[in-house]
């Protein structure tokens, strides 16, 4: 019998693309695009073409394991789930007992981003909450950007992306779309065919930099200043909308003089670019309406990244541009999504302390005894890898990993526990780059004897005794309480269709009603700036390796790789091969003094690490600046990746990482 199901793909990517998975005899023999889904229309990507592959990969992890060599070694046996269950219940309710349950770390990642089994409902907050566990707080990703646009907009959220088709001027700062999320990109070919003008504003001249109209390559950490010079010009100009200004903005006197502090020779020093091309991108600015900013998360990952979003999100406050369809900016749609999410704060037994995920090394000290990662692999994906390998060899800390695959991370644990993959398990999903619902209805049984994160979090509260009617909840009750927040879509429907569009006007225009900050407008001044510790203004606020003397130092900017997505799919054998790395982009001024060469290999250091990577000398990076692209497993790759040059370092808001923004020393190796 043939069965045909809908899914959703749960990865940390925008689209969150609807898929259709055919089921014969119980196996599922092929996983596709539904070509029925507005948004994502029936493609995926390289990488998800390959999942069920990946699924049926010989390297899954099928069954629960114990820690039978030193820490580290990732030596196991296997043992059954009631055996497992028995070790955890007993060393959790231990650990409550006698440190308190803030002694453990719930360390959930972004492996996937459904809001039943994963990150963006925090699926397991309801069992830790019981135990008094640590909160865990999430700021890998996106956290610096988000908190800067609330500064200003009083949300995230903004443009509806696909109204990006309707802009006649669109910028993509600090963004590659065609590897990123790359359902974006028809809707930007729709606006050229209209005439658009296509801006890439990266310091790496990305595919997506080489399909725009144009380029600037900007010198990282700088944009902040861009924003300004552009503004600037606007004003030469005399396009600022003064309706716009006067009826819907706050602060916009001292804005305009610190615009005034910004003219474009200025810029051109602090950006490195052209001052021509800053005039000529400034006066298309101000006489381009509508104007559309794509924003992502790459130029938020650097110590002024807050402060950057904050300050290009001031610009169409002043261009008017919120009054259109396709006008604003674009970084995240997560805050439109209105889903009820429940963690049950009322079962903490008292308030709790917060552990920041960025800063798994700082935080790992003695006061945490267990740490708990799902849908994470920090080993690969955070910063100063090689002080936190020291943390996880720490004899007194008990360490359980939920995996599907035998990453970096699980050769430290104690307890392995297998995990399903999506297309085992129920879930709903948000798309963090367009307006959607997603379902995701199981296609096959387990694999083995996985279990999804909410089945192994039931057991476990039934085998500590736990008596609280929440901790049981079944997958669809979690789904039908979450969509009680939005009264338009009905279970029954979502699970037949696949999707549902949020109930948002189409073509989609934000902040009709005003802006939800302090003042109820854009704000150029905020006083939640400054009680975050920034200036008032919104202003440029430099990186690291803006502000600091090179000493013949290379920026090293560590962007999402195309074949992989964060570490996932990085031990598939294809794709790995595709990636054709580690790899390390120099520019010939850069390489040539140093005696790198493509196709050698290069060692990549600074203080805090080491790792390896092939040399590609190539001016589709700025000088002074390198590339290599995140998401190799250190164990795949010579022992360490790009995170072992990585400093624990915040960014200006939200303590987001920096991903971005580290000096390096480039050398061959011999
Ligand atoms: N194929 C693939 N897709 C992915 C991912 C993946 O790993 N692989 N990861 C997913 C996840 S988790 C996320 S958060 C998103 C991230 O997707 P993006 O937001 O696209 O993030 P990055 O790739 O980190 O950075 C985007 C671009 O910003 C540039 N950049 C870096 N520093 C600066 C700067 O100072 N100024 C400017 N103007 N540009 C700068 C980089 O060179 C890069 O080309 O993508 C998601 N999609
Ligand atoms: N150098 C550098 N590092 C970066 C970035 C960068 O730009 N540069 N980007 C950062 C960003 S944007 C992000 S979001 C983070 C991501 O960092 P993490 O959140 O740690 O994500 P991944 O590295 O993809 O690891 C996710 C793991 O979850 C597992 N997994 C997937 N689905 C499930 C599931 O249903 N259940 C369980 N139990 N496990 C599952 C996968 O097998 C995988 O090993 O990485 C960050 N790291
Ligand atoms: S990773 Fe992104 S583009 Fe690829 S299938 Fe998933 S949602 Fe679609
Ligand atoms: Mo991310």
């Amino acid at each position: 019998m043939e069965l045909r199901v809908l899914g959703a793909c749960p990865l940390d990517c925008p689209d969150t693309c609807s898929w259709v998975v055919t089921v014969q005899d119980g196996k599922a023999t092929s996983l596709r695009g539904n070509k029925e889904q507005p948004y994502t229309r029936g493609a995926l990507c390289v990488k998800v073409n390959r999942y069920l592959e990946h699924a049926a990969s010989p390297e899954r992890i099928l069954h629960p394991m114990k820690r039978v060599g030193p820490k580290g070694s990732g030596q196991f046996e296997r043992i059954g789930w009631d055996e497992a269950l028995d070790i955890l219940a007993t060393k959790l309710r231990e650990i409550v007992d006698t440190h308190g349950g803030e002694a453990i770390w719930p360390y959930q990642g972004t492996g996937t981003l459904g809001f039943v089994q994963g990150e963006s409902g925090m699926a397991g907050r309801r069992f830790w909450n019981a135990l008094g566990a640590s909160f865990h707080n999430m700021n890998i990703c996106s956290r610096a950007g988000n908190e800067g646009l609330r500064l200003t907009m009083g949300t995230p959220a903004g443009m509806d992306p696909e109204t990006f088709a309707l802009s006649k001027l669109i910028l993509l700062w600090g963004t590659n779309t065609l590897t990123s999320g790359h359902h974006l990109w028809k809707f930007i070919q729709d606006a050229r065919a209209n005439g658009a003008h296509v801006v890439a504003i990266d310091p790496i001249r990305t595919r997506t930099a080489e399909q725009a109209d144009e380029h600037l390559a900007i010198a990282p950490g700088t944009d902040g200043a861009l924003a300004l010079g552009l503004l600037y010009v606007v004003l030469e100009e005399g396009a600022e909308d003064r309706d716009y200004l006067e009826n819907h903005t706050f602060g916009w006197d001292e804005f305009r003089a610190e615009i005034l502090q910004y003219p474009p020779s200025r810029v051109a020093e602090i950006t490195g670019l052209a001052e021509d091309d800053i005039r000529a991108l400034g006066r298309r600015l101000a006489h381009t309406r509508p104007t559309g900013i794509r924003a992502t998360m790459g130029l938020q990952r650097h110590e002024g990244g807050g402060s950057a979003m904050r300050l290009i999100a001031c610009i169409p406050g002043v261009t008017g541009d919120w009054r259109h369809p396709g006008g604003g900016l674009a970084f995240s749609t997560s805050a439109h999504v209105p889903l009820r999410v429940d963690h049950c704060p009322e079962l903490l037994p008292h308030p709790v302390r917060s552990l920041t995920m960025t800063r798994l090394a700082d935080g790992l000290d003695e006061s945490v005894k267990c740490l708990w990662v799902y849908g994470a692999n920090p080993m690969g994906s955070t910063s100063d890898q090689n002080r936190i390998r020291e943390r996880l060899l720490r004899e007194d800390l008990f360490t359980v990993v939920m995996e599907q695959f035998p990453t970096d991370t699980v050769d430290y644990a104690d307890i392995v526990l297998p995990a399903t993959m999506q297309i085992e398990h129920l879930d709903l999903h948000e798309g963090y780059g367009h307006m959607y619902l997603m379902w995701n209805e199981p296609a096959v049984p387990p694999a083995g004897e996985a279990l999804s994160t909410t089945e192994t979090f039931r057991r476990l509260a039934h085998r500590m005794g736990l008596t609280e009617p929440a901790l049981y909840a079944t997958d669809l009750e979690i789904a039908a309480e979450l969509l009680e927040g939005t009264p338009t879509i009905q279970l029954d429907e979502l699970r037949k269709r696949g999707w549902a569009r949020l109930d948002v006007a189409e073509p989609f225009v934000a902040f009709t009603g005003g802006f939800p900050t302090p003042s109820g407008r854009l704000e150029f001044v905020s006083d939640l700036a400054e009680q975050a510790g920034l200036p008032r203004v919104a202003t440029y606020v430099p990186s690291l390796s803006a502000r600091t003397p090179k000493d013949g130092r290379l920026t090293l900017i560590t962007p999402a790789s195309h074949t992989f997505l964060n570490t996932i799919f990085a031990n598939n054998p294809e794709l790995l091969r595709r990636s054709k790395g580690p790899t390390v982009v120099v520019h010939p001024q850069d390489a040539e003094p140093r005696g790198l060469v493509s196709g050698s290999r290069a060692r990549i250091s600074n203080r805090f690490g080491a790792f390896e990577a092939y040399v590609e000398v190539s001016d589709k990076v700025r000088p002074g600046v390198a590339a290599s692209p995140k998401g190799h497993w250190p164990k795949l790759s010579g022992g360490a990746n790009a995170n072992a040059v990585v400093e624990e370092r915040d960014a200006d808001l939200g303590n987001g990482p920096v991903y971005h923004d580290n000096l390096v020393e480039i050398s061959p190796v011999a």
